[in-house]
């Protein structure tokens, strides 16, 4: 098949409650829509999750957008292609921009599963039909907002809650929620926040007791070595999520024992075929995988689900409920929860409606091959 037209259309949604990072705060988030068309007039859906800054990677929501109109939209119109892994092929020149590719092959399989009338899960190879979603907790003013924030997400029935640490927010959190919440799966992540220093080791030796599921990307994205020698080191898994970009890089985790877990995010890897093949190179290396996310409004939300129905993803996955953030996704319906578990949709592609209506209003800026 062949695309006819491609567009991108800007949109902002609000957080329901502001989000606090080791790097930064947000309230709000702007992702790019892409919707894939064919001759028939089909359509699928991709979701660009950039952030806006490049604190979590280089990419920003104005690269993406650019490299989207200038490089992926002339490729992808011109390129025949009958699975979305041909399509992905012609941008595979363009080093980097994991982001902007993701959207690409996100759009692209929902079109494929669409036109072959099959759920976007089976036609990645999945298996489950319901998911176990876990939520993560940004930093917060107080210990007190933060076991309020605990509290909150365990009565709505999430069982794994990861707690973002940053120097300075680390053991004191963790053992206030720890000793709360005694029996929860309970793990952290740094974002990359930790020099690689003597005061880090301890902290994550502190850590060590806490009976955490994972410690996630202590260390900066590039510094395998630190990551193994604290693999070695303490009993936690350690989980890579910023460090592994491409599968060279979960290549070299593997034979560096750089880690014991491997958070899998579709847009940071460039897409679903890369988290795929991720997914199969992890499971024969014995790591099991969960599917992190960005944040993402519905329709990489869905897309996160389908690769999260996968086998080898043993971990519960950072796909809650669209309600945790977004009073109002773009999708109908929104992506629910029950009891920390989402159910895989079994209609054709993503299994969920694009509220075009309600985008259309409401893009900030957009983009038509059309036009
Ligand atoms: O490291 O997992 C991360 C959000 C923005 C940047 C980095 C991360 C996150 C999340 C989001 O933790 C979790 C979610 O989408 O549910
Ligand atoms: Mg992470």
């Amino acid at each position: 098949m062949r695309l006819e037209r491609l567009r991108i259309f800007e949109v902002r949604l609000h957080l329901v409650h502001s989000f606090q990072t080791s790097s930064h705060r947000k309230s709000g988030l702007t992702h790019l829509l892409v919707a894939a068309t064919d001759a028939d007039g089909r359509t699928g859906w991709g979701e660009i999750a950039s952030p806006a800054d490049p604190y979590y990677c280089s990419e920003t929501t104005e690269t993406a957008f650019d490299i989207a109109i200038d490089y992926l939209v002339p490729r992808a119109l011109d390129t025949e292609w009958e699975t979305p892994a041909e399509l992905e092929a012609s941008w595979a020149k363009i080093r980097g921009h994991e982001f902007a590719k993701a959207g690409f092959s996100g759009a692209a399989w929902d079109l494929y599963a669409r036109t072959t009338e099959t759920p976007l899960a089976a036609a990645l190879g999945g298996t489950r039909s319901e998911v176990v979603a876990g939520v993560s907790l940004g930093i917060e003013p107080t210990i007190d907002d933060l076991l309020v924030q605990v509290q909150h997400q365990v009565d709505a029935g999430y069982r794994r809650v990861k707690l973002k640490i940053a120097p300075g927010w680390d053991t004191e959190p963790v053992a206030a929620v720890r000793a709360a919440h005694p029996g929860l799966d309970l793990h952290v992540d740094a974002n990359g926040a930790y020099p690689d220093d003597d005061a880090s080791a301890k902290v994550f030796t502190t850590l060590d007791d806490a009976e955490l599921t994972m410690i996630e990307q202590p260390y900066a994205p590039r510094d395998f070595v630190a990551h193994s020698r604290l693999q070695s080191r303490i009993g936690t898994p350690v989980c890579l999520d910023e460090s592994v970009v491409d599968v060279h890089d979960l290549h070299t985790m593997i034979a560096m024992k750089a880690g014991r877990v491997l958070n899998i995010k579709v847009s940071r890897m460039g897409g679903l075929t890369v988290a795929r093949e991720a997914h199969d190179v992890a499971t024969d290396a014995g790591i099991p995988v969960w599917c992190g996310g960005m944040h993402e409004f519905g329709v990489g939300r869905a897309a996160n689900v389908a690769i999260s129905s996968l086998p080898g993803f043993t971990l519960p996955s950072d796909v809650s409920g669209s309600d945790k953030y977004y009073a109002r996704d773009v999708i109908t319906p929104p992506v629910i929860a029950h009891d920390g578990v989402v159910t895989v949709p079994t209609g054709p592609g993503i299994g969920h409606e694009v509220d075009m209506h309600w985008v259309e209003q409401n893009t900030l800026r957009g983009f038509d091959s059309s036009d």
